[in-house]
């Protein structure tokens, strides 16, 4: 099988679909030397990751000084840049930092990304607290059905997945039609990054959902094992992890997505390339 043929599906198991999170909102540069923080530094992860077999690249981006912005400008000329470089669906975080505003992180929407992140509850975040109470959480998924923006659902704990069951049911179903989630385990305060929390999250998710999953920091690749055996999909980048293995700092996105698309190789699911995941999401091509 080539690589094309794999990237294609035509493989022995359903496809992978990887999404990178290349920068987060919480590493400093200073700390981090190889954190994508400017627009170019963040095209060029774009490109790799797309060619190491990413599908979906989740954006945090930063201002001139490498600190988290919601800056309209700024993330506007983040998804064009992208679209223009790469067929990855552009995923905005609508999450943030926990000191964005609730009305910062509503208008990420107005830079019309193909695709949203959203967090369907408020959870401890090591010392902080990230705050996605109901009333945000249902006027921010409003404002992805009026824009045709398609959400993927951040789930930190269980009480979120009780949480996204009501979204549904009190206002139907998303843009694209397809219910996708992201368990995201191992943050100090939300689920822990194991096969037995990730079993039991996946088995209380809506009929028909699709799921990846991101075990952050030393949980990447326990919970990564558990997603790839469990039928799930992959969320990798240095928004998550940036220890690739004990006392080895990452060098660089390219090089957690080809852990993730060796791994899924091995697993006989290969990477989904874009196009597939398009379908799979129900995101259309904007370019
Ligand atoms: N930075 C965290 C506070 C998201 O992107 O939607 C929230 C976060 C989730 O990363
Ligand atoms: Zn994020």
């Amino acid at each position: 099988m080539t690589a094309d043929s794999a990237r294609a599906g035509k493989a022995a198991g359903p496809a992978t679909l990887i999404t990178v999170a290349p920068t987060g909102a919480e590493s400093v540069k200073a700390d981090v030397p190889a954190l994508p923080v400017t627009l170019d530094e963040l095209v060029i992860t774009a490109k790799e990751c797309a060619a190491a077999g990413a599908a979906v690249i989740h954006i945090h981006i930063r201002d001139a000084d490498a600190k988290p912005t919601l800056d309209l400008g700024r993330l506007r000329d983040t998804v064009h840049a992208v679209r223009e470089a790469t067929d990855l669906i552009v995923q905005l975080s609508t999450g943030g930092a926990v000191t964005d505003p609730y009305e910062s992180r509503l208008a990420v929407l107005d830079a019309h990304p193909d695709a949203c992140s959203l967090t369907c509850g408020t959870v401890n975040f090591g010392d902080d607290v990230f705050m996605n109470p109901w009333g945000f959480m249902t006027e921010l998924y409003a404002k992805t059905q009026a824009y045709g923006v398609v959400p993927e659902f951040e789930l930190f704990d269980l009480g979120h997945v009780a949480a996204l069951h009501r979204l549904l049911a009190e206002l139907g179903p998303p843009a694209g039609g397809h219910v996708h989630c992201d368990l995201v385990m191992g943050v100090p305060g939300g689920m822990p990054g194991d096969a037995a929390t990730l079993v039991q999250a996946v088995s209380a998710l809506p009929a028909g959902a699709t799921w990846s999953a991101t075990g952050i920091g030393r949980t990447t690749l326990p919970v990564m094992l558990a997603a790839l055996s469990a039928g799930g999909h992959l969320r990798v980048g240095m928004e998550d992890t940036v220890t690739f293995s004990r006392g080895r700092p990452v060098r660089g996105n390219a090089e957690l997505v080809e852990r993730a698309a060796a791994l899924a190789g091995l697993a006989q699911r290969p990477p989904m390339a874009p196009a597939a995941a398009r379908v799979l999401l129900g995101v259309p091509d904007h370019r």
